[in-house]
């Protein structure tokens, strides 16, 4: 048998509510049916690659302090595989059923291109396997363009012009590996594209690049055929000072301006979205009156600090209020929940990283348990449907169907002399009875 990594650590088994096992699962089931959907399905979790298998635990104040037997500090490619090894096994014993990767997290950058890829195609290669032996099903790949120095002034935003086909030619490379393991979909997070000071950026140039950038990937998809969404996640700044996929909106405005928002959806980040100054649902709805709700990294910052802490998500409110949106626009398709998050340094243990996934499943299961509740209770969607009678019928409807004008505004606003209809926007009702499901 195939050497273990978490030899201690068996199946995590679902106990239900009244367990005090830390190794078992408490809310999530995966056959449990929502909305007559298995949870699974609703969830479609993911772990990923780069915190779980090569975060250190450093910070800008202190080096890695975390035991991961599988960091052996070589970047050979015989080491890329043990590594891999363990990821499977520790995603396979949690029932996670997708993960994510960046091509340079699988593998090392190499003495130079060429050397980087032959790794990452030997990794792939062994991937493909073990996704075959163990059925976890990749929900998306990345290219990991902002690590290396040579993306220090960006990628396709860069001001040089060969850093752009270095990116270029590392995102042909994740996408080829992506359609063959069989993604779901493909993202896209602007590591540096943005800047740090205008003083030295033509910002229209460098959007221009984007834009471009994103066309050449577009083109290279239909080449090979693959058919799954691109998705750009959004975040406003860190590293940069301003990130030009700033927030939903912002990426909205950004792909309609360049001719691209049918080629591509949103990857929501609660963090990011925090940083944006944004809730989380306030993302998820952008995102969702666009068709574009694509799928999440699910995470949470702390509420004080001003980075991207990545911690694992434990807020009932935050993940209620996501599976509420995610449910109202339809669901996951090609996307899911993946655990972009990280373990605080001070958990240094390999029994942490089980908690930690076991803690945000939970904690999106009961989300998603407490949004079916308030959906199959009704009276919030009755409250809010209700708030907006007047445009179901008179001069509301007529103006909805753009049948009215200024004038037939001003007509009938007239007639009534003075607003006498409005009625309470009950906030604080509404949260009371949203705390009754939590
Ligand atoms: C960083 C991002 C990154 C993307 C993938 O803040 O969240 O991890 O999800 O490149
Ligand atoms: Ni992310
Ligand atoms: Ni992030």
């Amino acid at each position: 048998m195939a050497k273990q990594f978490f030899p201690k650590i068996g199946n995590i088994p679902f106990e239900g509510p009244g367990s005090t096992n830390p190794l078992a699962f408490k809310h999530y089931q995966a056959d449990e049916l929502i909305e007559g959907r298995p949870m699974k399905d609703h969830l479609r979790f993911a772990a990923v690659y780069w915190h779980t298998m090569r975060g250190a635990g450093g910070d800008m104040f202190g080096s890695g302090t975390v035991n991961r037997p599988w960091n052996t500090g070589e970047c050979s490619t015989k080491d890329a595989i043990t590594r891999a090894r363990a990821f499977f096994e520790f995603v396979t014993k949690l029932g996670i059923p997708f993960y994510c990767w960046h091509d340079r997290d699988l593998a090392s950058h190499g003495k130079d291109l060429k050397d980087a890829n032959a790794q990452f195609d030997a990794v792939g290669k062994e991937l493909k396997k073990i996704q075959a032996d163990t059925g976890v099903q990749l929900l998306w790949g990345t290219a990991q363009n902002f690590v290396h120095p040579r993306y220090m002034h960006g990628a396709a935003t860069s001001c040089n012009a060969d850093v752009f086909c270095f990116a270029a030619a590392q995102v042909k490379r994740a996408m080829d590996w992506t359609h063959e393991l069989g993604g779901q979909g493909y993202v896209f997070w602007g590591g540096r594209e943005g800047y740090t000071t205008l003083l030295n950026t033509d910002l229209k140039r460098e959007m221009d690049h984007l834009g471009r950038f994103l066309h050449m990937a577009v083109d290279y998809k239909k080449k090979i055929g693959f058919k799954g969404p691109f998705f750009i996640e959004p975040k406003p700044k860190e590293p940069t000072k301003h990130q030009y996929d700033s927030d939903a909106a912002a990426c909205l405005n950004f792909l309609r301006e360049y001719g691209l928002l049918e080629h591509f959806q949103l990857n929501i980040e609660v963090n990011h979205a925090w940083l944006a100054g944004k809730t989380m649902e306030h993302e998820l709805e952008v995102a969702g009156c666009a068709g574009a709700l694509g799928s999440i990294d699910a995470n949470m910052g702390d509420y004080f600090l001003g980075w991207d802490t990545d911690q694992f998500p434990t807020d009932l409110y935050l993940t209620a209020k996501t599976m509420l949106t995610v449910l109202k626009y339809g669901g996951f398709k090609y996307g899911g929940v993946n655990f972009d998050a990280k373990v605080r340094r001070e958990s240094f243990t390999e029994e942490d990283l089980f908690y930690a996934h076991i803690a945000g499943m939970d904690t999106f299961a009961r989300g998603l348990k407490i949004a079916a509740k308030i959906r199959a209770d009704g009276r919030l969607a009755d409250f809010v449907k209700n708030r907006y009678r007047t445009w179901d019928s008179g001069i509301g409807q007529k103006i909805e169907s753009g049948k009215a004008t200024f004038a037939d505004c001003e007509r009938h606003a007239l007639k009534l002399g003075n607003v006498t209809g409005l009625e309470s926007g009950r906030q604080e009702l509404l949260e009371a009875m949203f705390n009754e499901f939590i």
